[in-house]
């Protein structure tokens, strides 16, 4: 039987491109977002790849995609995001709350609700985006940071509380990805500022480079674990570090 994949927010971006990815490395990928036109032309176009409606901040809705699983190998917690860049002072609850409902709670309930799946088929994969946001912290990053150290954190706890079982635990920490979306979300839609994270930076990662990480990690041996993947593109030596070329 072939290996079963769930990736969340595979509707665009990292998401996207892992699907696309792990369904070209053969597995059955459940692609799972709540963007359901987008998800849609995504199985149309890539075989090997279902679309299921999914929003991670709904237990009913997660505990129905794991209902409908036969199996589950790999589950790739991607759903999340930044909502916003204001200063803690003036951070707005909403969005600190959303975030942290994304990101944190909605990877704990995915693994909640699959991790029995992914013990059971024998080597399960468990992979966490978090992002660099998770290692440290940065001015206007407040609510995305505490959000991230969060599921790193959870991340580390998982792995300690699984050592035994047949599941490896993978974290994947980007640095600066031009990916459809993050920005322009983060920036409550206004594509100038979002264009501007990424001015004059040569070559920023791709959607593409971060789920040819993924894949490269899923694919690896059975008792191989690679904790955390921190990946940057060249431009970017540290949070703060990054190389822009004028005009
Ligand atoms: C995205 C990286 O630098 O925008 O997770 O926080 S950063």
């Amino acid at each position: 039987m072939k290996r079963t994949a769930v990736v969340t927010g595979a509707s665009s971006g990292i998401g996207e491109a892992t699907a696309r990815r792990l369904a070209a490395e053969g597995y059955d990928v459940v692609a799972g977002a709540r963007r359901r036109d987008r998800l849609d032309e995504l199985a149309a176009e890539t075989p090997g790849i279902r679309a299921v409606t999914l929003d991670v901040t709904s237990q009913e809705s997660v505990d129905a995609l794991a209902a409908s699983l036969d199996r589950c190998d790999v589950l790739v917690n991607n759903a999340g995001g930044a909502l916003g860049l204001e200063p803690v002072a003036g951070g707005r609850l909403d969005d600190w709350q959303r975030m942290y409902d994304t990101n944190v709670l909605g990877s704990l309930r995915l693994t909640q609700a699959l991790l029995p799946k992914l013990v059971d088929s024998g080597d399960g994969v468990l992979v966490m985006l978090t992002s660099t946001a998770g290692l440290v912290s940065y001015e206007g990053g407040g609510g995305y940071c505490a959000a991230k150290h969060a599921q790193t954190s959870m991340t580390e706890t998982l792995r300690l509380e699984l050592v035994g079982q047949p599941v490896r635990v993978v974290e994947i920490a980007p640095g600066m990805v031009k990916s459809e979306g993050f920005a322009v979300t983060r920036f409550r839609g206004d594509e100038a500022a979002a264009a501007k994270v990424y001015e004059g930076v040569p070559d920023p990662l791709s959607a593409d480079d971060v789920a040819d990480a993924i894949a490269w990690c899923v694919t690896r041996p059975a008792h191989v674990n690679v904790d955390r993947l921190v990946i940057r593109p060249r431009a970017q030596a540290a949070q703060h570090k990054v190389h822009r070329v004028s005009g």
